[in-house]
Parts: structure tokens; sequence; C-alpha cells
């Protein structure tokens, strides 16, 4: 029997590419949303509108936390819950207003639907998409959430810290509210016998499957918009230095990643953690990349490095471990340079539609 899965933030980046995989991979497919970013900034690749949306699969709202939709969803027991309804950025929690909203919707919002789960599926498999930024950049190697065993004092012959969770040290308020919500989960299947998969993503980039694409400061992610960048003949944005190093994945690994979650579910009781990317870079990396993919397509990019809006690490170490996923058989697509290059090539023909008001950054973290 084919898996029941409801993906709640359905209209977005990873949602939507992630209900049509599925869909075609004969999973049944359920989504909500409340068309928040659709309504706050346009995306570059034309999307379909809420209507069409609407008539397929999917159902979606307005408003998922005052309507019942979200409980009836709920009391037909999906085998998993893919949850993507928050407010992904950075940028925009770094500032007053900003801070509230993401914190409110991304932590309150969680635990609502932790309460949810409780009561209306206990065993339905919540899969949280949460972030490698939760962990900053520690200069030590990154565990996959907790501290293992295996980290045994060479003296005591012990893990001292075993079955505690790996220090974080988020970056922004964004971050911040990840965190929070990896407790609360945590607790949850501490206490109430759920179960969860947490994902700490890398960052996505690239297209698939007709999604939106995004690249302004807010919502741009730093490949997309040095793409978008690229195209609309503006220098890229290297923030600093340029030596921040982040793992990445492109958006057909993230869905790869996630469909492996979801037909592994952990056991009822269990919270566990994935380190989700593909490959790790530096920012002058990436410019590098897109410079060259560019290149090959015949379109002369320039570098602007501007001072840095955010407080971070512009020189560090990242080692990282990402066992769990390949043992599960993820392969990571390490071409990124071919990936950087289709995204080029399918967004050419909306470049003339790239707003460059809003590409230089405006939030200062200070
Ligand atoms: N950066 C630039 N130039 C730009 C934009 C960004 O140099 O024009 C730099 C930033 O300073 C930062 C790095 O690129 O060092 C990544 O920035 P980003 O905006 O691509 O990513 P971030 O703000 O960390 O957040 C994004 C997603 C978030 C996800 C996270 C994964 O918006 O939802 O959780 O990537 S991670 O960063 O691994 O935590």
């Amino acid at each position: 029997m084919s898996k029941k899965v409801l993906i709640l933030g359905v209209d977005g980046y990873i949602g939507w590419a992630l209900a049509n995989e599925l869909t075609n991979k004969d999973y049944e497919v359920f989504g909500v949303d409340a068309f928040f970013r659709r309504s706050t900034v346009k995306s570059l690749y034309p999307i379909s509108s809420k209507d069409y949306r609407r008539d397929q699969l999917y159902i979606l709202s307005d408003d998922i936390r005052y309507s019942n939709i979200l409980i009836e969803l709920l009391q037909e027991s999906p085998d998993a819950i893919i949850h993507l309804d928050e407010q992904p950025s950075a940028p925009f929690s770094m500032t007053h207003n900003g801070a509230m909203t993401t914190q409110s919707n991304n932590v309150l919002g969680t635990l609502r639907l932790l309460f949810l789960i409780k009561e209306h599926c206990p065993s339905t498999h919540l899969i949280k998409i949460g972030t490698m930024g939760e962990y900053g950049t520690p200069n030590c190697i990154i565990p996959e959430g907790m501290i293992p065993s295996h980290c045994i004092d060479e003296e005591l012959r012990y893990c001292p810290m075993q079955g505690l969770m790996f220090p974080r040290s988020p970056g922004s308020f964004y971050h911040l509210s990840k965190v929070f919500d990896s407790l609360n989960i945590k607790f949850a299947c501490d206490t109430w016998g759920l179960r969860s998969t947490d994902i700490m993503q890398g960052i996505v980039f690239g297209l698939a499957h007709e999604t939106r694409f995004d690249y302004d400061e807010n919502f741009g992610t730093v490949i997309n918009r040095f793409c978008a960048q690229a195209l609309a003949g503006v220098p890229l944005t290297i923030y600093g230095a340029g030596g921040q190093t982040r793992g990445f994945l492109p958006l057909t690994d993230s869905l790869r990643c996630l469909q492996i979650a979801i037909d592994n579910p952990p056991l009822e009781g269990t919270y566990r953690t994935f380190n989700q990317f593909a490959h790790i870079m530096t920012i002058m990396d990436c410019a590098r990349l897109v410079i060259r993919a560019a290149a090959d397509l015949g379109i002369d990019v320039k570098v602007r490095g501007i001072p840095n809006p955010r407080k971070e690490s512009e020189d560090h170490t990242y080692h990282v471990v990402t066992d769990a996923l390949h043992d599960l058989g993820y392969e990571p697509n390490l071409d990124f340079y071919s990936v950087i290059r289709e995204t080029l090539l399918t967004l050419m023909p909306y470049k003339h539609l790239i707003n460059k008001d809003i590409i230089y950054p405006t939030i200062n973290w200070r």
C-alpha cells in the first residue's frame, strides 16, 4: 500500500517539488500552506496559481493554523508529516518584527503541531526540516545531533557526555527558532513516545519540478542568489572574506533524502537526527562555480566583495558527520557545476524579470 504523506508548507520551494516527486512515485500526498511566501515575494521562475495547485491532489488553505483542515488531515493518520511550514529566512529574523514573527510562527507552530500529533495520530512519523545552522561553526567535529558513545575519554574509558545533545551555537533568531523546535520535539518523543526525524539541512540550491525560485536578500539562498545576480549582470555579493564554509545540496538531493527518511521511519519514541547535505564548500568556492558555469554560457560575471552584514566567522573549520543518510543509501550528487549550469539555462528566459532592487543586503546583524 502506498504511504500517505502530509506536507506542511506545500506551496514552498521544497514543498511543491517534494509533492510532485512523491506523487510521481505513487505516494499519496496531501498538503497545506498559508501562502505567506507567495504573498511576500515573486518567484523568478513562473509558478502555477493557487487555484491550479488547489485542483491538484493537494489541499491548500490560506490559513492552516486556525482552520480545522489540519486536524482533519491528521485524523487520517498519515504515515509521515513533512514539516516545512516555518519562516526560513535568517536575515528577516534579524529585524525586530521579523524576529517576533519567526519565533512565534516557528516555535509555537511546531509546539501546536506536536500536541495535535499526540492527540490525533501519535504513531505518525514527524519529519521536521531543521538546519545545519543550529550547530553554528564550532571549529570541532559536528556529530549527528547527539554526542555519540564512541567519543570516549581515553583515560576514563567512557563517554562522559553521551546522551546529551551536541551544543548548539546558532547564528540568527531564525536558527535559534530551530534549536527551540529541536528541544521541543525531542522532549515530545521522550515524554509522549512520538517518533521524529530532525533534518539538519545544509543550503539547498537549484530547481526541480517547476518550483519557485527566490533571489532576494531574505529568501534567496546564496548559490541561487549568485545565479540570479549572474543573469542580471549584477556583481556577485560575497559577504566579507567569503571563507564562510557550509554544507550544500541540490534541491533534487533534498527530495531524495526526504524520501529516504519517509521510507525508513524510526521506532515509536525515537528522536533521531540526520545531517543532510552533499558537499562542503566556502562561499568563495560557490562564487567560482557560478562564474565558471556562467562563462560556459557566454555570461561574464563580476564579483563585489561587500562588508559582511552578518555576524559570523569567515575563517573556520567545518567537519560534519553525515553517516545516517549514507547508511540508508543516499548517494550525493557532487556535480554542482552541472546543477548550477542547468539552473542558469532554465532561468535565462526570465532574466529580464529580475528586480535588481531586492538583491543588495539591507539588514544588518549588529
Ligand atoms: N552569503 C553571501 N552572499 C549572499 C548571501 C549569503 O556571502 O548574497 C553568505 C552568508 O553570509 C552566509 C552564507 O552565504 O555565510 C549562507 O547564507 P544563506 O543566506 O545562503 O543561508 P542561511 O542564511 O544560512 O540560511 C539558508 C536558508 C535556511 C537554511 C540554511 C541552511 O535560508 O532556511 O536553514 O540555509 S544552513 O546555512 O546550513 O544552516
